[in-house]
Order: structure tokens, then sequence, then C-alpha cells
């Protein structure tokens, strides 16, 4: 048996879409989270926590470097400057990118993802290419199929390593699949130091969860998916309790943007939502649980971010961090060990929506750069009560912070190019993994909409002939 500290495991589970208060231990008095409240009086519960963006694509991309989407060219991608990318795009994470899994991977730590990758879908940006020994989910988002709304997009494909294993899956059997395919990575890696990125497919729409969950949620189809997500919890505690790994096992659980605000979905007590800069768009649960490390039943209310995980983990398993190029995340192991004095890394927080510079916060303030307004975040989570007026050194000190994040980074709004910025990657030829074909059996021939209100006249396709490459239809999903 390892010694705790040596290389410990990781399981990083990151949900989709999963709001701030859409957890008991934050808030939820609707949505049953037994297992995710365990893990957090096992562990530790961050109320200051960030994803780097506020849409799937360049949040995941951010976790996965340790860098702001922007610097990484995933901020918003190709001449339409598209908030997340979509089915058979040319463009996701460059191939020189270096990922926490790579890193770990480096370590020696056996690595697999499984769920959703949405950082490009060619054969050069997949996971398998990204540092994942082993990869079984989803490219892209589980709307992005075929839908009664828009049967002509091309199949969802279920993809393990490089193969297409399915086409259309059953989406309310996918969650169980997907923690059939983690328990047995556990199984196989108990030996070794192994990475398990479960990026699940919940609570993003459509919502098709299992019928057990649906009668004994009080939250409909949202409530079932969420309850979902604590039993697949339920179940990799138990495995680690069962094999004896709890001590050797570093769990975090997050999310990798807000709620959408509707279908039962909740930021609470947060303004705004998925794809704003609000706090409701970026601010996630995060719980970190390492029994002996990490102690128990505590709460860290400093400024961290999902960009942290590269170099704390990298540094917990002996690894180094890259220093050949610029990284936002810092290590903040003091941080997850409780010790006394710590204090987070960040003089400040860039909220980016695409590729444009929305506001900044510091240990207590948030400035809105297109409105001017400015929230007390420590007295006033909730964004209500603009006091830029009665605050003008705290507004002048941080858009000299602002300045510095357009010179360093850049921002669209305000034409500033970043000079530390560097490119996404881009294929030639991109084309959609699958293509309908009317003789293929598939088991779920068009996805519905799952009781979920039915998308803008806008957002529908035009129902049409099966597509051809590249995808050029209705942009949705995000
Ligand atoms: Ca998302």
């Amino acid at each position: 048996m390892r010694e705790p500290a040596d290389r410990p495991n990781v399981i990083l589970i990151n949900c989709d879409d999963l709001g701030y208060g859409d957890v008991g231990c934050y808030g939820s008095d609707i949505n049953a989270t037994p297992a995710l409240d365990r893990l957090a009086a096992e562990g530790m519960r961050f109320t200051d926590f960030y994803m780097a963006a506020p849409v799937c694509s360049p949040s995941r991309a951010g976790m996965l470097t340790g860098c702001y989407p922007r610097r990484i060219g995933m901020d918003a991608y190709g001449p339409d400057r598209l908030p997340v990318l979509f089915p058979g795009d040319a463009w996701g994470l460059h191939p020189d990118e270096i990922t926490v899994a790579r890193l770990l991977r480096d370590q020696g730590y056996a690595t697999k993802l499984v769920g959703k990758w949405h950082v490009g879908d060619q054969p050069e940006f997949l996971p398998t290419r990204h540092g994942f020994d082993a990869f079984y989910g989803l490219p892209y988002s589980n709307d992005m199929g075929m839908q009664i709304q828009w049967p002509g997009y091309p199949p969802l494909p279920l993809i393990e390593n490089e193969t297409i294993l399915q086409e259309q899956p059953d989406q309310a059997g996918l969650t169980e699949r997907y923690v059939e395919q983690s328990v047995r990575f556990i199984r196989e890696h108990r030996d070794e130091p192994f990475f398990l990125y479960l990026a699940h497919m919940y609570v993003h729409v459509p919502l098709f969860v299992p019928e057990h969950f649906l009668k004994s949620a009080r939250n409909g189809p949202y409530g079932a998916a969420v309850e979902c997500i604590d039993w697949a919890m339920a179940v990799l505690a138990h495995e680690l309790s069962r094999l004896g790994l709890d001590r050797n096992t570093i769990v975090i659980f997050t999310s990798d943007n807000g709620s959408n605000g509707r279908d039962g979905g909740s930021n609470a007590p947060l303004r705004g939502r998925k794809a704003t800069t609000w706090e409701g768009g970026q601010r996630l649960p995060c719980i970190v649980r390492w029994p002996g490390m990490v102690p128990a039943g505590t709460t860290c209310s400093e400024l961290t971010t999902a960009m942290d995980f590269l170099p704390t983990l990298v540094n917990l398993a002996d690894g180094q961090v890259p220093d050949d190029r610029i990284l936002d995340g810092r290590d903040v192991g003091a941080l997850w060990r409780g010790e006394s004095g710590a204090r987070s890394p960040h003089e400040a927080f860039f909220y980016y929506r695409r590729d444009e510079l929305e506001a900044v916060r510091d240990a207590e303030w948030k400035l809105h750069l297109t409105t001017g307004e400015l929230y007390n975040l420590r007295q006033d989570i909730g964004e209500t009560t603009d006091v830029a007026a009665a605050n003008p050194e705290v507004v002048a000190r941080l858009q000299g912070l602002a300045d510095g994040a357009r010179e360093d980074l850049g921002d669209h709004r305000t034409g500033a190019e970043g000079a530390n910025c560097r490119p996404c990657g881009v294929v030639a030829d991109p084309r959609p993994l699958t293509e309908y074909r009317e003789d293929h059996p598939y088991i779920v021939a068009m996805y519905d909409t799952g009781g979920i209100p039915r998308p803008r006249a806008e957002q529908v396709a035009s129902p049409g002939p099966s597509f051809r490459r590249p995808v050029i239809g209705p942009r949705r999903g995000d």
C-alpha cells in the first residue's frame, strides 16, 4: 500500500450545468444529495470557487490546462467567435497544450476520461491525444445529436478511445454505463496511481433519467438527474472504501458552469445564469475530499479556480509544472490542507465571456466593466446593490487590474490583442464524426425534448436531408 501522500489517486468529477444552489450542502432543499453532502462533511467545501468561463468548451479547456481560455485560444471559435464547439468544427485544444492528464501520466498515473470532452472532436484533439490513456463518453454536449427539433444533426456518438461504439445511445442509461466504466477503471488500477476524470452528462438538457430517480425526485427530471449524479458519487465512494483507497485518493466534485436557470436548476443565492458573468455563471460548487490530508467538514472562502487543479495536483504527484509557458492556475495545496493563515494566491479573477473581459473581482469586490457596477461580494453575494459611487478608489484599483489583464490576455471589446496568448488548434479538413444513415438500426432514432420546454423558434433547425460536413446548421447547445 502506498503512503497517502505518495502520488495520490485523483477522481475529478465535473458536472454539466449544475448550479451553485443545486446541491444540498450548498443550500438546495429540493434535491436530495446525501452522498455529496457526505463528501463535503468528510472534506472541504469551497464557497468562492470559479470556472474559467461560463460555458462548456472554454470552461473545460481552462480546467484541463490551468489557463484562462483566452490564453490558449479556446475562448471564441472561428470567424463567428462562437462560444462553444460544435460537431465537425475545425478547432480544438492545441496539440502543444499540456493537460493535467498528460502531466499526471508522466508521473506514472493511469488516466481515463469517462464522460464529456468538448474541447475538440477531430482526431487531433481527442482525449487520447491529450494525456488520457482511455476515453469512454461523448465528444461534446448531449443535445448535439439528432433531435425531433433538429433531425438532420449528426447522430450523437458514444466513443471508446477513438472508436465510435454507438450512435444515439439511450441517454437514460448512459450515466449507469459511466459509473460501470469508472468502477472498472478504479479496480483495474487499484495498485497504481490513477487519474479518473468523470465528466457527467447531467444536468445538461435534454434530461433523460432512469425511471426510479424520476419516481423519487421532488424536482422533476432535473432533480432526478441531480440525484443520479449523487448516486454515482455514492457508488464511487463505496468502491474506494471497499478497496481501502480512501486515504490514497483525492476526490474533487465540481461543475463546468452555472445552471441555465430553467428546468428546475438553481444558482441561488447567486445572480445570473450560465453564459453570463454574473456570479451564477461561473461560481460553482467545489468539494475536495482527501481523508487525513484535507480537514473534514471545513469551508474555504478564499478565491480559488478550476485552473488551480493542474499545478496543485501535479505538485502533489511530485510532477513538474511546465515552466516554458504562462499558466494562470496556482498551487492551492496550502488551502486544501487547511494551513493556518493560508490565503488565495490570486490577486484577482477575470471574468471573460467568449473573448471579452466583462468583470474582475478581488478578495472582496467585483467590478462589472461593461456597466461600471461594483458589488461587495462578501456582504452582497447576490450582486443586488451597486456601490460604485461610494467606492471610487476600489473601482479605480479594479480597473487597473483589468487593464493589466487586457495587456496580458486581450479583450475583444476594447480591441486589445493580448501579449501572451497562444493559438487554438485548427485542422484543415474537419468532418463530423457521424452521419445519419437511413439503414442504421438506431435504438433511439431521435431524442425528444424529454419534457423540457421547446426551444425558441430561432433555435429550431429546418428539417432536411442528412447533414454533410461541415455542419453549418443552427448553433445551439452552449
Ligand atoms: Ca456546461
